[in-house]
């Protein structure tokens, strides 16, 4: 029998009674080092010196080798098992002076953060909140609201129609006919929740939140609208905050305005998320069309109204720096738990 050979079969003899005193994993973890990682006795003392043998010899002690390789592996791995079996049992190395893991503490999400803050500064200047069904009929969302019948925002691409007529509402303002079916002005209100549009890049997702707001009375004028929307504008952002009415269009709304605020990043000076203007468009705005009133049975002669919405989604990119909506929308907790 060569040197070799001899060796090979010490080296397993010493292994069987390693391991079979061998109480804990990591003594396992040590005999494995100990014979099979690279610089262990199997490759130092064996497979290195393979090229040195004969033509004859290498083959054979090669063969032993590797079988033996195998066989330690294998029993390696028997013991393994059967330590991680025994966990609970009083054989398992069970250290209690370790210090425990740390749980983490949930965080809200920062769309429920903004949402809550837009109603918190709603609730303080006075105004109530209202919610209503995600789906809707046609007459809601759009009829009752003053939409043409031949308007593109009815158009198949931005609506998600269901079956019997129904559809997913695209703005809260169905809320609003709702509450005004059941109440008498004067009116306060505010109407959060989820709208849904068939459309979807960095900037829109198919499910967003709006805020939407509604004040009826007998002298509400477009001013009021102003002062309301400069102290939302200076409580969510700066108290600097300025902002600026610019003529728009919505059916449900005559005159209408889109609604800018100094650009939360430069303060006004120009920057890239400005496009150098200075304002960032935050809001649409404007007094409620008479028709609308029709619609619902109120007195367009005796009460007028002011009606705003707004997306929360562009709210929270504007006010958390937040350059891609679909990061509201991925559950990856090392984006969520980073809000306060
Ligand atoms: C009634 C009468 C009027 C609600 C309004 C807007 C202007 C508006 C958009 C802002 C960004 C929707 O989230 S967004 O895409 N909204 O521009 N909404 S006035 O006006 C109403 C609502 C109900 C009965």
């Amino acid at each position: 029998m060569s040197d070799l050979q001899e060796r090979i079969e010490n080296i397993e003899k010493e292994f069987l009674e390693r391991i079979s005193s061998c109480e804990n994993s990591s003594d396992l973890e040590n005999i494995r080092i100990h014979y099979l990682s690279r610089n262990g006795i199997l490759n130092s003392e064996i497979l290195k010196n393979l090229s040195q043998l004969s033509k004859d010899d290498r083959p054979v002690i090669g063969g032993l080798a590797n079988k033996l390789k195998k066989k330690l592996e294998l029993l390696l791995k028997e013991k393994k098992d059967a330590f991680s079996s025994e966990i609970g049992s009083s054989k398992v190395d069970l250290d209690l002076t370790l210090p425990g893991r740390r749980s983490f503490i949930g965080k809200l999400h920062p769309l429920t953060l903004t949402m809550n803050r837009i109603k918190e500064i709603f609730v303080d200047m006075g105004f109530s909140i209202a919610e209503g069904p995600d789906i809707e009929t046609e007459y809601y969302n759009f009829d009752s609201l003053n939409f043409p019948q031949n308007h593109p925002a009815k158009d198949m691409h931005d609506t998600f129609y269901l079956e019997d007529g129904k559809l997913l509402r695209t703005h809260t303002s169905p809320v609003q006919i709702r509450l005004m079916e059941k109440k008498k002005p004067p009116l306060r209100y505010i109407m959060p929740g989820k709208v849904y549009r068939c459309d979807s890049d960095v900037s829109h997702s198919l499910m967003f939140n709006q805020v939407e707001g509604l004040v009826i009375g007998e002298n509400v004028n477009f001013s009021h609208l102003k002062y309301v929307l400069h102290e939302f504008a200076r409580a969510i952002f700066h108290k600097d905050a300025e902002v600026r009415f610019r003529p728009s269009y919505f059916p449900f709304t005559e005159p209408s305005a889109e609604v800018d605020i100094t650009c939360v990043i430069c303060k006004g000076k120009g920057c890239r998320v400005c496009k150098n203007t200075g304002w960032i468009e935050i809001l649409g705005a404007g007094m409620v069309d008479p028709n609308v009133f029709k619609s619902v049975g109120i007195d367009p002669e005796k009460y007028t109204g002011y009606a705003f919405g707004m997306g929360v989604e562009r709210i929270a990119m504007l006010v958390y720096s937040i350059d891609d909506i679909r990061l509201f929308f991925e559950n990856n907790l090392e984006f969520t738990k980073q809000f306060s």
